[in-house]
């Protein structure tokens, strides 16, 4: 039956309000715009809304209740002869325990790390034993004089992926000299020398201070989109810090990388980089992609800031300029010099010279170390 004029309602609203019909249209209106804008701002825009929905309710994880990350570590290093050929590992790994126990308290040494992961092979390789992977992720992590974060990483990390029955590699990108950190063109020089050894379906572009807190957090990728994966960290009270944040840990398949030209090379120094990342993988048309806020849980060791990774005073020009410039600003552009790729007991380590920081007029170039074995393996790489 069509509403006549004197029965018609705008969106129910009640007649005992007492507003004319044109009112109650312009406050019903107004008020679902606001239910709609809280909504999107509180899930994080449209297709995190929609997954939300889609995913149902998650999970509900007990941190006070943790386990040791060596956890049924033996049961997958048992051998069974004659049946590691065989089957692909399950959808679901089966040796998942959820939070893990992580304390930065005593730092492991090296033999330890290896001591306890007798399967990795030289270069820091892995493939399930009794099963055959569903995923081949490389680990890449931009790396200087952060020898203690690292082994402590190492500790973690390892078993952590064995227990997610992939095939994994990871790759330390140490660079050389005392030139200006530079995040971003490391993942850059991470991700080429990582796709010389193996077909990798996965790039895992990981801080070495961070630790994930849960093993449901499976490092593999989101074949639609990037995925942003150190979501809910300690050092942001666990809370996303802004909606595009895209720092700490990330990843990307090849071809997403590919599209968005990989990471800009022009990020001299701390900040600015995830950001542009961020922007870059959006205007290639995509999306951002995370896993639930209870699963994307990491610890960052606490640090102070590195002395030659200074605020990038250029961050916030450099970001005005990314719609212009990720076309010519990125893998296409890359160069750099590899002084050493070395297979580790643990891992591969790749020592690279990626050159000098543009200076400002007037400023002189400070004296510059090349990186050399010798310096490296002083420093405990
Ligand atoms: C945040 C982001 C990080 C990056 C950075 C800005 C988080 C958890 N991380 O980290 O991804 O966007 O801001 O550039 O929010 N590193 C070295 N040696 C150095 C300096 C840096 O190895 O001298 C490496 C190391 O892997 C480290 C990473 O670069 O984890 C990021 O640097 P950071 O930890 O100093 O910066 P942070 O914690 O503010
Ligand atoms: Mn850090």
């Amino acid at each position: 039956m069509l509403p006549t004029p004197g029965t018609m309602r705008c969106l129910s609203l009640p007649s005992g309000w007492g507003l004319p019909l044109d009112r109650q249209c312009t406050f019903g209106l107004l008020l679902a715009s606001q239910l709609l804008f809280l909504l999107y701002y509180t899930f994080g825009g449209i297709r995190s809304m929609a997954l939300q929905l889609w995913r149902g309710p998650q999970p509900a994880w007990d941190y006070s209740r943790t386990q040791d990350v060596y956890t049924n570590l033996s049961l997958i290093q048992l051998l069974l002869p004659g049946t590691h050929h065989l089957a692909y590992c399950p959808q679901k790994p089966p040796y998942l325990v959820g939070p893990l126990a992580i304390a930065f308290n005593r730092t492991p040494s090296l033999d330890e790390i290896w001591d306890r992961n007798r399967l990795v092979t030289p270069g820091g390789f892995y493939t399930p034993p009794n099963c055959q992977a569903r995923h081949r992720t490389a680990v890449i992590v931009p790396h200087r004089h952060r020898e203690p974060h690292l082994r402590h990483f190492l500790y973690y990390i390892h078993p952590f992926l064995q227990r997610q029955q992939l095939q994994y590699g990871l790759y330390i990108i140490h660079q050389a000299g005392n030139e200006t950190f530079n995040r971003a063109k490391l993942l850059n020089v991470g991700v080429k020398e990582a796709m010389k050894d193996e077909d990798w379906d996965c790039l895992y572009l990981h801080d070495v201070d961070l630790i994930p807190e849960n093993d449901h957090n499976i490092y593999t990728c989101d074949p639609s989109h990037p995925k942003h994966v150190s979501i809910a960290m300690n050092k942001f009270g666990y809370q996303l810090p802004y909606r595009t944040y895209f720092g700490g840990v990330s990843a990307v398949t090849p071809e997403q990388y590919l599209r968005m030209n990989g990471f800009p090379n022009e990020y001299w120094g701390w900040g600015g980089e995830d950001d542009d990342i961020a922007t870059r993988l959006q205007l290639a048309g995509m999306t951002i992609s995370r896993p639930p806020l209870s699963v994307g849980r990491y610890k960052m060791i606490k640090h102070n800031s590195d002395r030659g990774n200074e605020q990038n005073p250029r961050r916030f020009d450099l970001l005005l300029r990314t719609r212009r410039s990720w076309t010519q600003d990125g893998m296409n552009s890359l160069v750099y010099t590899t002084l050493a790729h070395q297979r580790h007991p643990l891992f591969t380590n790749v020592t690279v010279d990626i050159g000098p920081a543009p200076r400002r007029p007037g400023t002189l170039r400070p004296q510059t170390h090349k990186g050399s074995l010798a310096s490296l393996r002083a420093a405990g790489v």
